[in-house]
């Protein structure tokens, strides 16, 4: 199938409140992650490896970094035809210059009417997963249906963050019911504890999502929300199929990580999807060379580990370590170090996320910490040690221990 008939919609608004103080001046797809990546990578690398080369990235809040990010890493060659455009939401003005999803296309509908494509790929911009949209497709087409929905298996406590997708035995490919983020409900015949969530990715036939977003768009009482209401007209057509993560097959994969998807909508989420990197057989191996994941590069120098005097070895072990690094004098284990990070004598960071350019005074101890760009830790500073005096200092501390430091905080010593 050629990818010219394909447009590729990356939905990047998302304001993502649960990940503050990391959103605080950045949308949630610019959110760094993995030590060299941002989260819009995962879902534009797998757009692009699966041949999909015009993607149009529609974005709203904060999205000053993600344009910047975009336009640096994402440019690709206009010679084909090809391209990643970031497309703000600001053709309409007032105090409803931005509303749901559904809304953002509505929008920008005259990127549809230009290119002409036969089908439109709609992906979320926050999840952390390796998938290829191309088998999708093909289910699609197979199906006869208009809209398809990608599901993955969650546990039924998380119904309330999730469109829950309902078959029949008897049909079991064409979506009986959907219900965006429902309080209570019923799990799976043979798996009680599950329920069939949405991933958020959609493939349309492009005249059925055109025509569906502009009735919706006229329509008061609508949300103008893709999982909330764009995708239940199509269920409530007979018109919409599922496509089950667990037949998708991305080259390289391996058994342990071929069916990963995370969601890290929350910060401990955000942190056990840090986790998942750096265990000695990954769930989630950045290590694939058949599926890159593509992202910008900074123009840095070599981690770099010293041994700073007597007693003073400088080592990182089940770790992930950026270009850049300096580790001095300090023991790192378990946790993922970014670009530029330093780490001077007699400090140790065990099980935390240190971004861009943070540095690290001597004698600190940073435990179970995410500490955003560029903060400068002073020396004999503790973090992650005491959550009530961290709360004290005016820091977050998530549910389950989390201390998190937002960008550019300044630390009194
Ligand atoms: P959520 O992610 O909670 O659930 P939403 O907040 O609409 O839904 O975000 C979906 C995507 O759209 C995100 O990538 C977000 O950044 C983006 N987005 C939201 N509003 C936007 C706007 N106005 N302009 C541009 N982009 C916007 C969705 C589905 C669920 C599904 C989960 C899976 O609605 O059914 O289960 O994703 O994570």
């Amino acid at each position: 199938m050629s990818s010219k008939k394909v447009l590729a919609i990356v939905l990047a608004g998302g304001e993502g409140k649960r990940l503050m103080p990391l959103t605080l001046d950045r949308a949630k797809p610019a959110v760094p992650f993995g030590g060299i990546y941002r989260l819009i990578d995962f879902a534009l690398s797998n757009i692009v490896n699966s041949g999909y080369l015009r993607v149009v990235v529609l974005t709203q809040y904060k999205s000053h970094s993600l344009d910047k990010h975009i336009a640096q890493t994402w440019r690709m060659s206009s010679l084909l035809g090809n391209y990643v455009a970031p497309v703000p939401a600001q053709q309409r003005m007032g105090k409803h210059w931005f509303r749901g999803s559904a809304d953002a296309i509505a929008q920008s509908l005259n990127l549809i009417a230009d290119e002409k494509p036969d089908h439109v790929v709609v992906v979320g911009a926050d999840n952390i997963y390796r998938m290829d949209f191309s088998q999708m497709l093909a289910a699609h087409v197979e199906s006869g249906k208009s809209c398809t929905v990608a599901a993955i298996r969650q546990p039924i406590e998380m119904s309330d963050q999730f469109g829950v997708i309902e078959t029949d035995p008897s049909d079991p490919t064409t979506i009986k019911a959907f219900v965006e983020k429902p309080t209570t409900t019923e799990g799976l015949a043979d798996d009680p504890g599950s329920i069939l969530a949405s991933m958020g990715n959609y493939i349309f036939n492009a005249d059925a999502l055109v025509e569906a977003v502009t009735r919706d768009a006229e329509d008061d009482s609508s949300k103008h929300d893709m999982g909330g209401d764009i995708v239940p007209s199509f269920v409530a057509e007979g018109d919409a199929a599922v496509y089950d993560f667990i037949r998708n097959d991305v080259p390289g994969s391996t058994d342990r990580d071929r069916d990963y998807w995370r969601d890290v909508g929350t910060l401990d989420a955000f942190y056990d999807a840090h986790m998942d990197l750096i265990s000695i057989h990954p769930v989630f191996n950045l290590y694939n060379d058949e599926w890159p994941t593509f992202t910008g590069h900074r123009n840095t120098p070599p981690a770099k580990f010293v041994h700073a005097g007597p007693g003073r070895v400088g080592s990182a072990v089940d770790s992930v370590i950026s270009p850049g690094v300096v580790v001095s004098g300090a023991q790192v284990s378990s946790s993922v170090l970014s670009p530029g990070v330093r780490i001077n004598s007699w400090s140790s960071v065990s099980d935390s996320v240190l971004m861009d350019d943070v540095i690290v005074g001597r004698h600190c101890q940073i435990h179970r910490a995410i500490i955003d760009k560029s903060v400068v830790v002073p020396p004999r500073t503790q973090i992650g040690l005491d959550a009530d005096k961290d709360r004290a200092r005016g820091w977050v501390v998530t549910e389950s221990g989390i201390t998190v430091i937002g960008k550019g905080t300044v630390i009194t010593p």
